[in-house]
């Protein structure tokens, strides 16, 4: 199993002053409310913790298909696309003790993890690509997440029809090691049709889950005052499952 303290602390990234969330009773408290850590909540917790599979280079889809959002149509993501993303920042706020607005440049910098993985969407396709991207938990551990988060909300840079694409995720995914904010897809800058400059990769966790296009990280309490409600566009929409686990 993979040790939770080497999965966090690895990169003293941005900032100094680790929290180091993962080992104290307080993070444990706020998975698991007030409940005592049952064995059956400790089983679960080790299943979440497991990779997803990975692939080889020779597994590689030829193609990687787009889906859902091909190119944010608003006036501030076309001139972000103008200026190869220069002026782009991404937010990462709500429950945390430092917010903080990165540069493309220093998520590139920030601690990295490369995965080859396969994206299995509701609608019936699946691709395997390969990601390159900032591992989300150093982040988190340099904004210093506050004892009441709970939830990670992801914003992103487009909508249908006036109502804007997020999705949200618990602390469990967002500390999983292979979830990443990837700047990269198969060796190559992300292309815009698949989420540029950043998107989510979530491995265990189906396609919509993926959120692309993410302009901010909210740490929120409660995902009830977060859009509709349901924690994500397609399941205020649509009733997908907020919880996709794969
Ligand atoms: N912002 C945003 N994220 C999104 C979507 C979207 O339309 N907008 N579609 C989702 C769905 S349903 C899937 S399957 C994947 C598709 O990712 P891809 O375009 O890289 O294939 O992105 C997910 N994330
Ligand atoms: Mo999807």
């Amino acid at each position: 199993m993979i040790s939770r303290r080497g999965l966090l602390i690895g990169g003293g990234l941005i900032l100094s002053g680790c929290d180091h969330v993962n080992e104290s009773p307080a993070f444990r408290e706020l998975l698991f409310g007030t409940e005592k850590l049952t064995m059956a909540g400790q089983r679960l917790v080790t299943d979440r913790h497991a990779l997803a599979r990975e692939f080889g280079a020779a597994d590689l889809s030829p193609v990687f298909r787009a889906n859902g959002t091909m190119r944010p149509g608003s006036d501030l993501y076309r001139r972000l696309v103008d200026g190869n993303f220069a002026d782009y920042r991404l937010r990462i706020d709500g429950l945390v003790r430092r917010p903080m607005a990165l540069s493309l440049d220093q998520l590139r910098r920030a601690p990295a993890r490369t995965q080859i993985t396969r994206h299995d969407c509701v609608e019936g396709w699946s691709a395997i690509g390969k990601w390159t991207g900032a591992r989300l938990a150093p982040l988190l551990n340099s904004a210093g997440l506050l004892p009441a988060a709970r939830y990670l909300v992801f914003h992103c840079a487009d909508d249908f029809s006036g109502t804007p694409y997020y999705e949200s995720v618990d602390l469990i995914d967002a500390l999983h090691p292979q979830t990443i904010l990837a700047y990269a897809m198969n060796d190559a800058q992300l292309p815009v049709a698949n989420g540029a400059p950043l998107r989510l990769r979530v491995e265990r966790q189906l396609g919509y889950k993926h959120a692309k296009y993410v302009m901010r990280i909210e740490a929120v309490d409660r995902l009830d005052r977060i859009g509709l409600g349901k924690g994500g566009f397609w399941e205020d929409r649509a009733g997908y499952e907020w919880y996709a686990g794969i």
